[in-house]
């Protein structure tokens, strides 16, 4: 097979060419290679397969919604699964957040609720309010504004200022104060008060929207320090900016409840969400908006109030798709699930405390992460990459974050492969630490 051709995304291209790591079929917790090796799915995918690989009734679905109706246009038109899907998750999502825009991926989830904030101010008579803050370490998928807002140095360095008007809170992560704690540190709620800083530099009047992850996933699963979230709701309301949690990895499960806003008691404006919403399927991503803010649009003169959409927004195969995943999340309780393993995961990720060169250890729900001292000389993330390699010819796909190792399984997983995770991990850092 010639490689040559596919740019790969993320990836460095020309080491993975030189020594590939194929995936070619998959089964509820485990990927087989195309030479038969049975890998353990330790990352969900990429933070998406949450009820685990080729469920039936989700495949089901697909070749059924594929038979049906390919596709339809959805400006100006509609169908009627599209509709289905966005009453199905009133269910599960924060109260009040009760209206949605179909996306194809967490990145155009960004997007689209970046511009719905703006497009809101504006149509209130504050057109002046377009300043945006994101956070140092948070990630918003990789369109320009999702790049600008991030807090990624390597992923905006060779970009430019890809959007003017933006600034950063810092981010929480405090090894010194926090390390090797289980659930959320408890401390750094204060850096909250840097919303309160920019407010004072910018003009509450010019600032429209504050997103960040409730929890920051791509870079090293950071918990947020205990009362943070909620001291950064009441300035976003004291100085009427509207707060956007980006839950593209947090959503549909991952932290033990639907969303990490219900888990933390935190109702943010807006959510945007993708990946687990059709369990990693079909592309498909949402936007969740506080019904207040969507009624500000339909109060504007007749016509079309928001234009803005996706060729393939409520695609009908990823709207059959995501249906038969809310039915297989419902039939075996699977967006709760990461409260019953919450104790086990913690103390199996907690057990590599002591291992040569780690650092810290984090955990919540069905999440947890091990982070390394970067080796002297070597490349940031070199370490954790190496134990990512490790754990692969071991047997168990894992994902390095920088300098760490996330642990993201399918919310399927059981005890004895949580185990194997932990255990494959031991081994393989005490080998390459
Ligand atoms: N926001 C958040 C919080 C994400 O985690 C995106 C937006 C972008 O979603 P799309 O679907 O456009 O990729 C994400 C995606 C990693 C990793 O290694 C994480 C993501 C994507 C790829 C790799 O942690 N998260
Ligand atoms: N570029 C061109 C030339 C197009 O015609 C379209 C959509 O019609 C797009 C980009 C946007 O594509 P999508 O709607 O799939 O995001």
């Amino acid at each position: 097979m010639d490689l040559d051709a596919f740019w790969m995304p993320f990836t460095a291209n020309r080491d993975f060419k030189q020594a590939p790591r194929l995936l070619s079929k998959a089964k509820d917790m485990h990927y087989w290679t195309p030479e038969g090796r049975q890998v353990l799915d330790g990352t969900a995918g990429l933070w998406c397969v949450n009820a685990g690989h080729s469920r039936p009734r989700i495949v089901e679905a697909i070749a059924r919604q594929a038979g049906e109706m390919d596709f339809a246009p959805p400006f100006q038109m509609g169908h009627p699964l599209a509709f289905e899907l966005a009453d199905r998750l009133q269910k599960y999502v924060p109260e009040g957040l009760n209206r949605v825009f179909f996306t194809n991926s967490g990145s155009e989830s960004v997007e689209t609720a970046l511009k719905i904030a703006l497009a809101y101010h504006r149509l209130r008579g504050e057109s002046h309010r377009t300043r945006l803050i994101g956070r140092e370490r948070g990630y918003h998928g990789v369109n320009f504004a999702g790049t600008a807002l991030g807090g990624m140095g390597p992923n905006r360095k060779m970009f430019g200022s890809s959007l003017s008007g933006v600034d950063h809170l810092r981010h929480t992560h405090d090894l010194v104060r926090n390390a090797f704690t289980k659930g959320q540190p408890e401390h750094g709620a204060e850096l909250a008060d840097d919303l309160e800083r920019l407010v004072a530099l910018h003009d509450a009047s010019t600032i429209a929207a504050v997103i960040v992850e409730p929890m920051a996933g791509s870079t090293g699963v950071l918990l947020p320090p205990k009362g943070y979230l909620q001291r950064l709701r009441d300035i976003c309301d004291k100085h009427g900016i509207l707060l956007i949690f980006d839950e593209v990895i947090t959503g549909f499960g991952r932290l033990g409840a639907p969303f990490a806003a219900q888990h933390f008691g935190v109702t943010p404006d807006m959510i945007t969400a993708a990946k687990g919403i059709t369990n990693g399927t079909i592309p498909m991503g949402a936007v969740f908006v506080k019904q207040g803010i969507h009624d500000t649009f339909m109060q504007s003169p007749p016509g079309i109030e928001l234009p803005h959409g996706y060729t393939y927004s409520g695609h009908p195969m990823a709207c059959a798709a995501a249906l038969a995943t809310l039915d297989t999340y419902d039939d075996e309780d699977l967006l709760t699930r990461g409260q019953a393993m919450h104790a086990k995961m913690e103390a199996a990720v907690h057990s590599l405390k002591g291992l040569p060169n780690v650092v810290d250890i984090r955990n919540t729900g069905m999440v947890g992460a091990i982070e390394f001292a970067p080796r002297a000389g070597a490349a940031p993330g070199r370490r954790a990459f190496e134990v990512f390699l490790g754990c692969w010819e071991e047997g168990v796909l894992l994902r390095a974050a920088g300098d760490n190792i996330a642990i993201s399984p399918p919310l399927i997983i059981n005890d004895s492969q949580i185990d194997q995770i932990v255990s494959t991990l031991e081994k393989v850092i005490k080998r390459v630490a």
